[in-house]
């Protein structure tokens, strides 16, 4: 029985290691939900935009140096000051392709060596996506592609306890994808997956949070 108030879009996150090649897939995802004739966004975290987001961006760009909690809590603000805005958009039907969300916040900072726990505590309470794709491929691999910048994290070195952390983290509402097939092969399977999922949540299904 589908209640007409639990139909909404689909919150769907893909997550994986740097040169994975998330955002063009979350850009191929994009059009194709448009060209469907679906109301639907693309967002990304950390969101540069918000004042947080400038913080974090210099932090990235190693122009500013802060605390590995400080910075932790920092990527987890950025998602709670856009939480509102994320649940309104679901409830009025347009479904949000998210590069990266509280995963990446969990893996990269426990990477560091934080405490697993400690790092998903402030996550508590964000909107759990109804899917996350997750890009598998190696460190290696991901780095032969080339073109890790300078940013902080771009390093295969923690680019491999990264990959860990993620592993500790992978549950029912995860997909991996071989993410060292080619591009189009990559979109043809996660525009599959991707359709079901928005096909479910718009016939109705109750938003839920995360880790609770
Ligand atoms: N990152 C991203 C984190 O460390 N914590 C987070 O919560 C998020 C969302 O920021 F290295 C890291 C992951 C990546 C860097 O991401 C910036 P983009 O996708 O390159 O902008």
């Amino acid at each position: 029985i589908n209640k007409e108030s639990d139909s909404r879009g689909a919150l769907i996150v893909l997550e994986g290691l740097d040169r994975c090649g998330k955002t063009t897939q979350c850009s191929r995802l994009l059009s194709h939900l448009e060209e469907l004739g679906h109301s639907v966004e693309s967002w990304r975290f950390p969101d540069r935009n918000t004042g947080v987001g400038q913080m974090i961006s210099s932090y990235l760009a190693n122009k500013s140096h802060l605390d590995d909690h400080a910075i932790h809590l920092l990527f987890s603000a950025n998602r709670w000051e856009k939480r509102s805005l994320m649940e309104s958009k679901l409830r009025s039907k347009t479904t949000l392709i998210v590069d990266r969300y509280s995963f990446s916040g969990v893996a990269f900072s426990s990477a560091k060596g934080l405490d697993l726990e400690w790092c998903k505590a402030p996550e508590k309470g964000l909107l759990a996506p109804d899917l996350v794709l997750y890009l598998d491929i190696s460190p290696e691999k991901a780095a032969e592609r080339g073109g890790y910048g300078d940013e902080r994290y771009e390093q295969l070195e923690f680019q491999k306890k990264v990959a860990q952390s993620y592993r500790t983290l992978c549950d029912s509402t995860w997909k991996i994808i071989d993410a060292t097939r080619p591009v189009e092969d990559v979109e043809k399977q996660l525009k599959q997956i991707v359709m079901e999922c928005v096909l479910t949540c718009q016939k109705g299904k109750p938003l839920s949070q995360l880790w609770e």
